[in-house]
């Protein structure tokens, strides 16, 4: 009796005919503008087309699940990403900052059913958000719209209309 292999779905890199949203804080942007050229370099190298990549800028980390809220329940994007930097100082403010950021991102995720990435690097001091920018650490932004692309490509093949 031949043996029935189990069907795997699994998400390839081709960002042709995808449309994506970004959030970006401004806090720290000698960070965020780097997450921000690696998250654009990886989706143009892989068949997203420029005009199909909309950024949004706010000015913290805070600010970024409301407005990825706004571009995930327009319908014009397959998924948006989300790019910050909270740097730990000398108060408790970067629990409140990173804590609303995370959870309020993953909330936008699962009320939309679209991939919302996160993307905000929390760090304690400097010298981990520069290595994770382009540096020792490569580029979170970078590795965020790989797994966009990948996670949108495995929805629409459960969705069947990729
Ligand atoms: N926002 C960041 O993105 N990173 C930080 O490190 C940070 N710190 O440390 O304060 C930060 N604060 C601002 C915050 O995101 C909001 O913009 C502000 O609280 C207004 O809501």
């Amino acid at each position: 009796m031949p043996r029935e292999t189990t069907p795997v779905i699994e998400g390839d890199l081709n960002g042709i005919g995808m449309r994506f949203g970004i959030v970006v804080a401004e806090f720290n942007d000698f960070i965020t503008l780097k997450l921000l050229d690696g998250a654009k370099s990886a989706l143009l190298e892989n068949g997203v087309l420029e005009s199909d990549i909309t950024v949004a800028k706010v000015p913290g980390s805070f600010e970024i699940p409301v407005v990825a809220d706004g571009m995930a329940s327009s319908g014009n994007h397959d998924a948006v990403i989300c790019l910050g930097a909270v740097i730990k100082g000398e108060t408790d403010h970067y629990e409140y900052v990173s804590q609303g950021a995370a959870e309020g991102i993953s909330r936008v995720a699962l009320d939309n059913q679209i991939p919302v990435m996160f993307g905000v690097l929390t760090t304690h001091n400097v010298e981990q958000a520069l290595d994770r920018c382009g540096g020792r650490k490569g580029n979170e932004g970078e590795s965020c719209a790989i797994s966009a692309i990948k996670t949108v490509n495995v929805l629409n093949q459960i969705n069947n209309t990729g």
